[in-house]
């Protein structure tokens, strides 16, 4: 069933901020104000905030390590998410994450940890809670079409399956592991089929079509509260950057970043939203000027945060090293 309007505006108002928020970070990151690697999902908005919009906030998310817009939604302020990612003291895990460690409980992110397929076996974790405890809370986990080379994917499918745990495998294909195409690492023509050894269902989802991405994790959200098990869904999509910004992807064919581009998911719901649903551009137009206020407030929060102190770089580190003499 199509979605309403009123539905549609607000998933395209998440996918308009995901796409601010990166290309801030983007460009805060190329002028060497944002510390280490960030890994960027422009061009895969849809998949990120199309799984978070079918899910209810008491379920749990596992976001990965291209999961910023994915995290923003998940409930927590974008000027703290932001001022984590510049390694700000403000920033919502006191700027000690940085863009891919960030966790908040308190709207169920249960962050990442920058070791690929690590979090599909955390995730068992808090699926069996769901079982155990009687709830209904689903458990979603973002990987990639790399990340499911790791062995833990193995383990943890076959467990979830086993035990008919509440778990949506949300498998964001877009297209390459760092420079490795996933036809050159994986033998299945779709990657969803890898499910099929362990009896879970799968599909194989447009994963820049919103409303198709809302629908799978809705169907797979049913399943898993009704006691059926896990599913694994592969979102087709395509990252617009390098693996890193900073990578100018000189692997890609001539071509093929463009054609993608053809199907950027954010067009496609305006289109929608103005042939089918008779939003006018300018009125699509003000929703994106707001987005870009909240970023540019989210982005002067982050710069003008402190930096953590350093004395307290080994709070919360669980050793028993003491250090003397911190300047
Ligand atoms: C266990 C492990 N191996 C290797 C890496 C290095 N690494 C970081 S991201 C990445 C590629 C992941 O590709 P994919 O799962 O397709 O996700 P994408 O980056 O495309 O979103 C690799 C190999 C890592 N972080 N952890
Ligand atoms: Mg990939």
């Amino acid at each position: 069933m199509a979605l309403t309007k009123k539905r549609l505006l607000e998933l395209y108002c998440d996918m308009v901020s995901i796409r601010k928020f990166e290309e801030a970070v983007e460009n805060y990151s190329k002028n060497g104000t944002i510390p280490g690697f960030i890994h960027l999902s422009i061009g895969q908005e849809a998949a990120q905030a199309g799984v978070v919009g079918a899910l209810k906030k008491t379920d749990y998310k596992f976001p990965d390590h291209r999961g910023h817009g994915a995290i923003c939604l998940c409930g927590t302020e974008k000027k703290r998410v932001m001022a984590e990612i510049f390694g700000k003291v403000d920033g919502i895990n006191g700027g000690r994450g940085g863009s891919m460690h960030i966790n908040d409980l308190s709207c169920r992110n249960m962050g990442f940890n920058g070791i690929q397929g690590s979090t599909v076996v955390t995730a068992l974790g808090t699926a069996f809670a769901s079982t155990y405890k009687k709830t209904d809370a689903v458990t979603a986990v973002f990987m990639g079409d790399g990340t499911l080379g790791e062995g833990t994917c193995h383990e943890s499918m076959n467990m979830a399956a086993t035990w008919k745990l509440p778990i949506i495998y949300c498998l964001l294909n877009n297209q390459y592991a760092i420079s490795t195409h996933y036809t050159e690492s994986h033998p299945q023509k779709q990657l969803a089929t890898w499910a099929d050894g362990y009896e879970v269902p799968n599909e194989v989802v447009d994963g820049n079509d919103i409303e198709a991405v809302v629908e799978a994790v809705e169907r797979a959200a049913e399943r898993a509260r009704k006691g059926e098990g896990p599913t694994l869904l592969e979102f087709m999509t395509y990252r617009w950057q390098g693996h890193f910004s900073g990578d100018p992807a000189a692997y890609r064919p001539d071509g093929e970043l463009e054609a993608w581009q053809q199907k950027c998911p954010i067009n496609r719901s305006r289109k929608q939203l103005m042939e089918i649903h008779g939003c006018s551009g300018a009125e699509l137009d003000e929703l994106d000027a707001r987005a870009d206020a909240e970023i540019a407030e989210a982005v002067q929060f982050a710069l003008d945060s402190p930096w953590p102190d350093p004395k307290n770089a080994l709070k919360h580190v669980y050793a028993t090293v003491q250090v003397e003499d911190w300047k």
